[in-house]
């Protein structure tokens, strides 16, 4: 049976040492409050992050409807400069737009060169750099990327899983998380990680920072996002896709029966101990 809703911990002023030993091997969603982010809490206004920001070029999806959807792509990518960016998300109606008055802008930062850079907002927004503080929560090495968030009001981004840990950082602005925990997959036609849907509430400004929690080599080294599945996850798919070209050699009724008891076996075998 699919999980019931209830609201994820909200916990204040959480010590490195809690985290690590305690919260984190527990590996569920929580919220962290009071946590010291620097100086960006104030002053990241709209003026002040579209001046530092500046001019340097973002390449944004703008949608003509609040919900984007990924499947049938209602949304298309343009590029603003970060200042106008930030801008434009932070007003209902414009008086510039792409598509109509009242579209809507997300903003996720990407690497200089997306196909080979990872983005780092430190590296990309140089003089914002010194305003942000990330949870010292893992180690150094373990740093992936730090990416913009930055969005309109009232914009859902469409549900999807990521591969890394990471944290949310809500600068400014108000988001509701909807998540799915991994034991749900089978009733989200897919299967993975815990999904998640975002919505703004209103204008804000997150970074979300990613981290590597497996070890370096399961992770696909050509992936500047960080959003591909590591690497035996790929492989084992790719295997079960030849393994479902196996059984269609046998009549209906024979694939049916082989099917089940390979699902069967994989419950058995490779499904958490307690899996509901
Ligand atoms: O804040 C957002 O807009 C999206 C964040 C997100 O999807 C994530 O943290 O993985």
């Amino acid at each position: 049976m699919a999980g019931q809703c209830f609201p994820v911990p909200r916990l204040e002023g959480v010590s490195q040492e809690q985290f690590m030993e305690h919260l984190y091997p527990q590996r569920k969603p929580l919220v962290l409050e009071g946590i010291d982010l620097g100086t960006c809490t104030s002053k990241w206004t709209v003026d002040y992050l579209s001046q530092i920001g500046g001019r340097r070029e973002v390449k944004i999806h703008v949608a003509a409807v609040a919900q984007m959807d990924f499947i049938s792509k209602n949304f298309v990518y343009r590029t603003l400069p970060f200042g106008k960016l930030v801008q434009r998300a932070s007003e209902e109606k414009h008086k510039e737009f792409f598509i109509s008055e009242d579209e809507k802008y997300y903003l996720r930062s990407l690497g200089e060169d997306p196909r080979k850079d990872v983005a780092d907002i430190r590296k990309q927004f140089p003089l914002l750099e010194g305003d942000i503080k990330f949870p010292k929560f893992f180690k150094e090495e373990q740093f992936f990327s730090s990416v913009f968030r930055i969005s309109s009001p009232g914009l859902q981004l469409w549900t999807h899983y990521d591969v890394m840990d990471n944290f949310l950082i809500q600068v400014t602005g108000k988001k509701r998380v909807v998540l799915f925990s991994p034991r749900d997959a089978q009733y989200l036609y897919l299967s993975a990680l815990w999904f998640h849907n975002v919505v703004s509430e209103e204008f804000g400004v997150g970074v979300n920072v990613f981290w590597k929690h497996l070890p370096s080599e399961c992770y696909d080294k050509t992936d500047t996002y960080g959003n591909k599945d590591p690497t035996a996850a790929s492989r084992a798919a790719q295997i079960l896709d030849r393994a479902l070209k196996t059984l269609a050699e046998l009549p209906e009724e024979y694939r049916d029966f082989y099917a089940r008891r390979m699902v069967l076996h994989i419950q058995d075998k490779a499904y958490s101990k307690n899996f509901e």
